[in-house]
């Protein structure tokens, strides 16, 4: 009698739940047409915020898909530094980040200061910059670049060495595929850094017959394990080609709601409980209704950092 009166109330609460979703989402289309906003939701955001999006994706494609639009307002649901991406691409928009405190660590890694302090121990030689970045660091260096290019853009830059910041997994990934000599800034991802080789090892023990796929901000002793090492967007390209029904995913556990809805016929598993950004897990609809609503929490950049951030921007989009 009570498992049952126990079983009624939690599918009460079920329903009371999702008819203030249902209510919630039909609030946000009704806010996105009136204030004709974009919604851009980064791979790494929970289900809930991916499926109202526009756009879902990695945040350099975000910002600049957003730019293509002919909308008044971008909401990025995301971290800091994705809505300056955004700011720094369309001048013109309003960029709304909808939890105010949804920040990078990898990115507070180095301030502009500390970048100068690098930069007069290594005259002359020019800084690649990961576009995990403020929009401050991006406009006191030379180049950007994205993890999907990184490699690239090290090879297209005009030196044989260089400074590459903030990520050092990432840097030590790029020297694998380079003869030049880059010099790391000593970031890295909190999330992913702390995923272990070990856990690539009982993972593979637990699936034998799956691939494994990396990001590469997982340190090297783990990406070295991989199957596969790449970008967000290299890991859903991957994971659509491979011939492998199961794959073991090395990247922030936000991604396999897309992967799964990519790939219904394929298994995905993730790597390690670990990987989880709670920065990119403060975002929700409320927040994003109460964003479209307010437009606040406003993002700002500088024009001058502004205009300096875009050459850097533009100096990898030069690249092929
Ligand atoms: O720039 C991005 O979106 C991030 C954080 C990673 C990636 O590989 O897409």
């Amino acid at each position: 009698m009570a498992d049952d009166r126990l079983k009624e109330t939690a599918r009460l609460i079920m329903e009371n739940k999702a008819s203030e979703q249902a209510a919630l989402i039909q609030q946000i289309e009704e806010l996105k047409l009136r204030r004709k906003a974009v919604i851009l939701a980064h791979n790494y955001q929970i289900d809930e915020v991916q499926e109202i999006a526009d756009f879902v994706g990695d945040s350099f494609e975000l910002s600049r898909k957003a730019a293509g639009t002919d909308s008044e307002v971008i909401i990025f649901c995301g971290v800091h530094f994705m809505a300056e991406s955004a700011a720094i691409l369309s001048p013109d928009k309003i960029v709304v980040l909808p939890e105010r405190l949804a920040g990078c660590p990898l990115a507070d890694t180095i301030t502009v200061e500390r970048l100068e302090r690098k930069k007069a121990e290594h005259p002359s030689v020019p800084v690649v910059c990961y576009i995990n970045s403020s929009a401050a660091v991006k406009a006191a260096s030379d180049i950007c670049c994205t993890s999907a290019n990184a490699a690239k853009v090290v090879e297209a830059v005009d030196h044989d060495v260089v400074l590459f910041v903030p990520d050092r997994n990432l840097a030590y990934w790029v020297q694998q595929q380079t003869s030049k000599k880059i010099i790391p800034w000593q970031g890295a991802c909190v999330t992913h850094h702390r995923v272990t080789p070990e856990e690539v090892q009982r993972a593979r023990e637990k699936h034998p017959d799956a691939a494994v796929a990396v990001h590469p901000e997982c340190r090297p002793e783990t990406a070295e394990l991989a199957d596969f090492v790449g970008s967000t967007s290299a890991i859903l390209k991957f994971c659509r080609e491979t011939s492998h029904e199961k794959v073991i995913i090395g990247t922030e556990m936000g991604i396999l709601h897309r992967l799964k809805k990519e790939n219904p016929g394929r298994e995905f598993f993730i790597l390690s409980p670990k990987l989880v950004c709670p920065n990119m897990k403060y975002t929700n609809l409320k927040k994003v209704a109460r964003a479209l609503e307010t437009l606040e929490p406003r993002i700002t950049v500088p024009e001058e950092t502004r205009a300096a951030a875009l050459k850097a921007l533009e100096r990898m989009l030069a690249v092929h």
